[in-house]
Formats: structure tokens, C-alpha cells, sequence
């Protein structure tokens, strides 16, 4: 059942409840499709309708605002300077995606600057709100292509030849997004901004359920990546060719797909294949080509390794049976992140104690945290679902979420 909308009316009698409802509300109205979910997708005009929102919530606040080198938006409270404190997180989705992954980081991002200017708080160095851009990769296939850029860890010209399923590369899709291509790259200048980034998130599984507390902060993130299998066959006819003339690149694909889930469980990691493209992708043809792509995560990167070599080899051991040819490149990798302790402890301890948790997503604070001192607190998810229109959280966790944000960036900045 689809949840964009936390319960909770915009007129609680709790301020900040009332506050987070009403702004919550004109963002879940962006691109939303009903139990379709959200397609939030980088460039695309539903983004630039959500960056008009952001510009939007800046000039609310009477924040600067500006639009980095790589499209990563900004709002400032105070002058932009070395060693600010930085909030905030995404604002695109995957395809059917839930309202709460991404958004509920910027929304509790603005928040909590109104919470710490209602009550008179003076910050000795600037706090930023960020909205990261393309985080999901969902259009171009690469995640957190923002914050990947901004430290340097993608290559601007591999970014702007990234292509859609439309073929349409990243630097025409800026383009046609009235942004420029041509100033892509590692910001020394913006880097040199974030003294400290703590990013707010959905918790993406049961973790707070368990430990029964609302929220929490990351300790690690598992290491992960995206790899496209190509499969080759031949296009023929459905009801004319016999079966032992058949090259089809179905049938290794689905032994793949088992592979995955068989070698998964054997190691303790997660595998999936969640997007697939058949050409021609006719009723009534054998394929001609399958392309894959399996997404790969576990507790330590030898085991990701380990477990793809072993699928790659699933893949291929069918492939030869059927006169298949299989191909995997490696698409994308996140290493594995663990946040620095002294910094989950002190906003642990800000919190009043507060669990630890790891989590098998990526976050545009797993990219940072290799260039910044960087953190992550973890709001409830009832279910556990995300990725999906079923995702969400209770209006009361949210608002414990905002305040415990508060708290933090009070403690990092005004003092
Ligand atoms: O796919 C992920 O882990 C993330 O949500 N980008
Ligand atoms: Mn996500
Ligand atoms: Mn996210
Ligand atoms: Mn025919």
C-alpha cells in the first residue's frame, strides 16, 4: 500500500509536527503516481521541479542558495565558508520509489535550521542544507553521482558519457536540464566547505524495529556494486525453430538469476537482478540479447568479489550449453564504509545514547565520509520496505528524527 503521506494532521497541535506535515505535503506532491510510486529521476523535468522546491525552502529561510559544479544544490545559514556543518541528503528516487529515502533528510534538514533559529541558537560556523544530485543512479546507472563527483571518485568525462536507456548521455540530459557539463569534477572549494556532513535517512530495514528505539546512528555501510551482464544469442523465430537450433540468451540469463540467489545465501550477501532489457523483447522471438544487471553486496568487499566471480562463472557454464556469449563489466563500486567513531559517539552521546547499526545501502555519507568527518542517523522504518511506495515512517519519528538533528547540528556548530 502506497504511504507517501505520514498520518498526522498539518494542524497538530504540536508546532514542528504541524511544520513537518505541511512541508512534507508540498514536496510528496512532486512526482508522485500513486501506487506507482515515485520516478525521481536525475534531469529529468519531476528533478527540476524538486530543485525549484529546494530553491524554494531557501528563500523561505532567507538562505543563500547555489547550484555546485556538479549540480549538488545548497542553502546556507551564515556566510559559505571553510568548516561549515552540512545537512541533508537526496531528493531523486529509484523507479517506484517510496517518499521517505532521500526526502525525509532534507526535509528534516530545513527543520531543524528552523528549530535552532526559534530558539535563538548563535552557530560559531555556517550550517548548510545540501540536496545531492542523481544519489539512485536510476536514470544513468551509476549511484550517488553528486557526491562522487564532488570528491573526485568518478572521472568527468566517464560521468558525462554515462547513458540512459534512451541513450541519452549525462552532459546532454544537464544540458537539456539548462545545467553545464563542462564544469563536472573534484571542488576543492565546496570540499573545503563541509567541516562536518551528517546525513539524515529512512532506516532501510528492521534494525530500530528490534532495538526498539526511534533512532539511531550508521556505524558502517556494506561494501557494494553494480555489474551489467550482456547476454549473446541469436533472434529467431518462436514457432519455427526447434529447440536444439536455439541460441537463447533467456536461458542463461535465468540460470544466472538462480546463481545469484543460491551463491547469496551460501555467503551470508545479498545478490539481486532487478532490471532487465530483452532485445527485441518480442512475444513471438527468440532474444537476440539479454542485458542484466546484478547488484552485489556484503559485509566485506573479498566476499562481493568472491560471490560475482562465482555467478559470473554460474553464468558462463550455461551460457556454453546453449551457444550463449556472456559478458560482465563492472559498472560501479562503493567500498566498504565505517564512520568514524568519534563522531558517532559524541552525537550518541548529544542524543542521550542512541544504537549503532549497519546497513546494506549506500548513501552519498558513505562516498563523503572517505573525503570529510561524516555521520549518519537512521529515522524508524515500521516495516523495514523501502524502494518501494510502501516505505515510510510515523509523523512521531520523524519529529524525534528533526529534533535529534537539531540537537546535533547545535552541538557541531553553536559552540
Ligand atoms: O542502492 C542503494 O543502496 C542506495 O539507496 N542508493
Ligand atoms: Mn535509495
Ligand atoms: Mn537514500
Ligand atoms: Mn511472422
Amino acid at each position: 500500500r502506497p504511504r507517501p503521506v505520514p498520518d498526522g494532521a498539518p494542524d497538530h497541535p504540536d508546532p514542528l509536527a504541524a511544520r513537518f506535515r505541511r512541508t512534507w505535503d508540498a514536496l510528496a506532491a512532486i512526482g508522485g503516481e500513486g501506487a506507482a510510486g515515485y520516478h525521481r529521476f536525475a534531469w529529468t523535468p519531476v528533478d527540476l521541479a524538486l530543485r525549484g522546491w529546494f530553491q524554494e525552502q531557501a528563500a523561505l529561510r532567507g538562505m543563500a542558495y547555489e547550484r555546485d559544479r556538479n549540480g549538488n544544490q545548497w542553502a546556507w545559514w551564515g556566510t559559505p565558508a571553510p568548516g561549515a556543518v552540512v545537512t541533508g541528503s537526496h531528493l531523486d528516487s529509484v523507479p517506484g520509489g517510496g517518499a521517505f529515502d532521500g526526502p525525509l533528510g532534507v526535509v528534516s534538514a530545513f527543520l531543524a535550521v528552523d528549530e535552532l533559529r526559534e530558539r535563538g541558537a548563535v552557530p560559531s560556523r555556517p550550517i548548510a542544507v545540501v540536496n545531492f544530485a542523481d544519489e539512485e543512479g536510476a536514470r544513468f546507472g551509476v549511484a550517488c553521482v553528486g557526491s562522487r563527483l564532488l570528491t573526485g571518485i568518478l572521472a568527468p568525462d566517464d560521468a558525462r558519457a554515462l547513458r540512459d536507456g534512451d541513450g541519452v548521455t549525462l552532459a546532454e540530459a544537464m544540458l537539456a536540464a539548462g545545467a553545464d557539463p563542462g564544469a563536472l569534477g573534484r571542488d576543492e572549494e565546496a570540499l573545503a566547505r563541509i567541516g562536518t556532513f551528517v546525513e539524515l535517512h529512512i532506516e532501510q530495514g528492521r534494525g530500530l524495529v528490534g532495538l526498539d528505539a526511534p533512532i539511531g546512528v550508521a556505524s558502517a555501510i556494506w561494501p557494494h556494486g553494480r555489474w551489467r551482464c550482456t547476454f549473446h544469442g541469436e533472434a529467431d523465430h518462436a514457432g519455427t525453430t526447434r529447440l536444439a537450433d536455439r541460441r537463447d540468451p533467456m536461458l542463461p540469463f535465468a540460470s544466472a538469476v538462480l546463481a545469484a540467489r543460491q551463491v547469496a545465501g551460501e555467503m551470508g550477501a545479498l545478490a539481486t537482478f532487478g532490471k532487465v532489457r530483452v532485445h527485441p523483447n518480442g512475444t513471438n522471438a527468440i532474444p537476440s540479447r539479454v542485458d542484466a544487471w546484478l547488484d552485489g553486496r556484503a559485509p566485506d568487499a573479498a566476499t562481493v568479489g568472491k560471490m560475482v566471480g562465482e555467478i559470473t562463472a554460474a553464468a558462463e557454464a550455461a551460457a556454453a550449453g546453449h551457444g550463449v556469449r556472456v559478458e560482465v563489466v563492472a559498472e560501479s563500486s562503493s567500498p566498504v564504509v565505517e564512520f568514524g567513531v568519534e563522531l558517532r559517539d559524541r552525537i550518541a552521546a548529544t542524543l542521550g545514547g542512541v544504537p549503532a547499526l549497519p546497513t546494506g545501502a549506500g548513501h552519498d555519507a558513505g562516498i563523503l565520509s572517505a573525503a570529510v568527518p561524516t555521520a549518519m542517523l537512521f529515522v524508524r522504518n515500521p516495516t523495514g520496505v523501502s524502494h518501494s511506495p510502501a516505505e515510510h515512517a510515523t509523523p512521531d519519528d520523524c519529529v524525534t528524527g528533526i529534533t535529534a538533528l537539531a540537537a546535533v547540528l547545535e552541538d557541531l556548530a553553536c559552540r
